[in-house]
């Protein structure tokens, strides 16, 4: 009996990979799928996979990463991989760690460690699932990702809004007309500091962006090490929803961090650390204005500097105001101080 209640399983020890020469060669995620040119959920797949090696089971919720990549009887995935429905990725992360963690112990499978990584859209993991998210990370006895790839809207049926959309973009359910510019008024969610804030067993929580490739792989073999639930957040540009062209979707991910937009940071253990151009920021590096990441899409084109300057105004109070910049948006002590002063 004591046995059975001190039953683990192990993780695999995912060293990282010490620079671009050192990342091991094989793929997972192949030709095979029909994703958009310049599609940055598809690059998310592939060096996500990759990260993980081939001891690994996909679980996939509906989206684009489903639809394109599973169309009947072609597949890039050479791991194991299963659908799961649009707002499951945490049911079925936790489900399938479950799931093995009980046949290991019964000795009906081999004891040896099995990486689980579910994905899930912003639509999907933000809005629909996050409920299911949630629950999973308070499982701490079970080991497995949940890996959020956000393009920003409910892309595979036809770029609707999300509760991941930004500010003002034009998707099929907020176009702008001549009476009203901007439809989508709702600030994004802070999906990775919500979860960081909100789990304090869940002891890895990540934002990623493809264009730093290795840097997002470790983030993977780091989330896949460390045991129980993990969360990893990624920007994903996508040219479609988006609208621009597929050239520049490895440019729009920098910007977005140079931008300070979308800031690149872990929490490991409760501990935060800031990565690359998103720490130079925290240590004083000047962000880019907003306005050079905004008006290379098609979807901000209505945009008037009136609309510019707001964006801009609400990513320096990401900045300047909140008490862990860019990633708890609870105000400072200070500049509450202030704000009650004035009143
Ligand atoms: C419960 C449910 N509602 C609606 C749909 C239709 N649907 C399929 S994919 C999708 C969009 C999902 O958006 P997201 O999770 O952001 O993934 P993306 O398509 O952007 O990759 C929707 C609404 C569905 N499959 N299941
Ligand atoms: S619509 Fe966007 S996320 Fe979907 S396949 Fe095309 S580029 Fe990728
Ligand atoms: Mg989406």
């Amino acid at each position: 009996m004591a046995e059975a209640t001190t039953f683990t399983n192990a993780t695999q020890i995912l060293e990282p990979f010490r620079g671009i020469k050192k990342v091991t060669i094989e793929e997972y995620f192949t030709s095979g799928h029909r994703t958009c040119q310049g599609c940055e959920s598809a690059l998310v797949m592939k060096l996500m996979v990759k990260a993980s090696g081939p001891r690994t089971i996909v679980l996939g919720s509906t989206g684009c990463m489903y639809v394109a990549n599973t169309t009947y009887y072609t597949t890039p995935w050479v791991v194991p991989w299963m659908h799961t429905q649009l707002g499951s990725s945490g049911a079925a992360a936790l489900g399938t760690s479950a799931g093995l963690k009980a046949l290991m112990k019964k000795g009906k499978i081999k004891s040896e460690p099995i990486n689980v990584i579910a994905f899930c859209g912003d639509g999907g993991g933000a809005d629909m699932g996050l409920n299911g998210i949630s629950a999973t990370l308070t499982h701490k006895e079970y080991n497995c990702l949940i890996l959020l790839y956000d393009n920003e809207s409910y892309a595979n049926t036809d770029i609707q809004v999300s509760g991941m959309s930004p500010y003002g973009a034009n998707t099929t359910f907020s176009p702008p007309g001549k009476v009203k510019r901007i439809m989508h008024t709702r600030w994004k969610k802070n999906m990775a500091g919500m979860m960081a804030a909100g789990h304090p067993e869940c002891r890895y929580v990540a934002t990623v962006c493809a264009s730093y490739a290795v840097e997002m792989m470790n983030k993977v073999r780091r989330a896949l090490t460390i045991g129980g639930p993990a969360f990893i957040h990624s920007l994903d540009p996508c040219p479609k929803g988006w609208d621009y062209d597929p050239m520049l979707s490895h440019e729009l991910g920098e910007l977005a961090i140079e931008t300070g937009i979308f800031p690149l940071y872990e929490v490991e253990d409760g501990e935060l650390r800031y990565y690359g151009k998103t720490k130079a920021i925290v240590e004083g590096r000047p962000r880019k204005p907003v306005r050079e990441y905004l008006l290379k899409q098609g979807r901000f084109a209505h945009f008037t500097e009136e609309d510019l300057a707001y964006f801009q105004a609400k990513v320096d109070e990401m900045w300047n105001k909140w008490e862990v910049p860019g990633v708890v948006p609870f105000r400072r002590l200070n500049a509450a101080k202030a704000a009650l002063g004035s009143k």
